[in-house]
């Protein structure tokens, strides 16, 4: 939600970020964990990409409408989407809104404006071009986002939005979580210049930003978002963070990857926000340690609770398929049940 930083609320807003963070990090490693015990299926961590999120979340009001892609925990969490929700995906309970039949991490979460996540990368860039055109003919103040990562700008759909949205200035903003690989291909494979350049090419604003400085981000989508609702068009932000582990659960990075990052050290953008934070005399040991055993107590609970609930009625899957359902559907239904 938008948070114009200022000096009454500067504290709050900035922990609040650190905690959604923080929360965003833990899911990430309890996620993971639970996969390889054989209790989740499949997950796509944002480990790395937690202040490019958030930092980008801050900027955005709860009207705005993303389509984001399977990698944006963080910001889900830091719009306000309950972890409840995102576990319900995770599992294709009985729960969740897409009733168990799109992949894990494929979220979706309309009552906080986030659209779908589809499985071919960049799909959803062409969608939310076509969103904002219709918005803004309905005359709506709506921003519209769409997220990615570094590889999806090798696609066709990639250079179809960002010139569409262009040529009609459309109230758009691109955000490239640029994690430095797509799956084992490095970002130096996927293109010559920098990302942010592109953008010059459609005749649209182009920003590169630390995306390891919530702060940085935060700055830098305030002005792409501004930009987009007062009219003067589409903004590409290219984001520039570490994926810090696998590309997925089904990834071994050691097989094309020599250098990491680590959890804590200099590069992690949690520890990058802890020390702002301090530095600010917002955050100090104590505080930063309640806030990380909150977290932890919040996601066991609540994926113990989530855990325990079924899949969807073999029947829900003759649901929704056509507003009414119409003979073939019944037919099936009744062969099937
Ligand atoms: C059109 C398409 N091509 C290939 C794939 C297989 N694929 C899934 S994720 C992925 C990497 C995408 O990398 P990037 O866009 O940089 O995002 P990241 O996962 O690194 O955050 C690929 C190639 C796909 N899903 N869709």
């Amino acid at each position: 939600m938008t948070e114009m930083v200022n000096e009454q609320n500067e504290k709050d807003v900035y922990v609040r970020a650190y905690t959604a963070m923080v929360l965003s990090r833990t899911f990430d490693k309890k996620i993971v964990t639970a996969q390889r015990q054989g209790r989740i299926g499949f997950y796509t961590p944002s480990i790395g990409q937690e202040a490019t999120q958030v930092g980008f979340s801050m900027a955005l009001d709860q009207k705005d409408i993303i389509f984001q892609y399977y990698r944006d925990v963080a910001l889900m969490i830091h719009r306000g989407v309950p972890i409840e929700v995102i576990l319900d995906q995770i599992m294709g309970n009985e729960e969740d809104e897409s009733k168990g039949r799109q992949m894990p991490s494929h979220y979706t979460a309309k009552k906080y404006n986030f659209m779908s996540v589809q499985s071919p990368v960049a799909t959803n860039l062409p969608l939310a071009v076509g969103a904002a055109y219709a918005l803004r003919y309905q005359k709506k103040d709506t921003v519209v986002v769409a997220t990615f990562g570094d590889g999806s700008t090798s696609t066709p759909d990639f250079h179809a939005a960002m010139n569409l949205a262009a040529v009609f200035n459309l109230p758009v903003v691109f955000l490239c979580e640029n994690n430095g690989w797509a799956i084992s291909l490095p970002t130096d494979k996927q293109t010559k210049v920098e990302i942010s350049e592109k953008a010059a090419a459609y005749g649209m604003k182009g920003i590169k930003v630390d995306g390891n400085n919530f702060i940085e981000t935060y700055r830098a989508a305030m002005d792409a978002v501004e930009r987009a609702r007062t009219g003067k068009g589409p903004t590409l932000i290219d984001a520039i963070s570490f994926r810090m582990g696998a590309h997925s659960t089904s990834d071994d990075p050691s097989k094309y990857r020599s250098e990491s990052v680590e959890e804590g050290s200099e590069k992690d953008p949690i520890t990058v926000a802890e020390d702002q934070l301090k530095s600010l005399g917002y955050l100090n040991d104590s505080l930063i340690a309640k806030i990380k055993e909150e977290s932890v107590k919040i996601v066991n609970d609540k994926f113990d609770i989530q855990e325990k609930i079924p899949p969807p009625e073999p029947k829900t899957m003759f649901d929704d398929v056509y507003a009414e359902k119409n003979w073939i559907i019944k037919e099936e239904e009744d062969d099937i049940l």
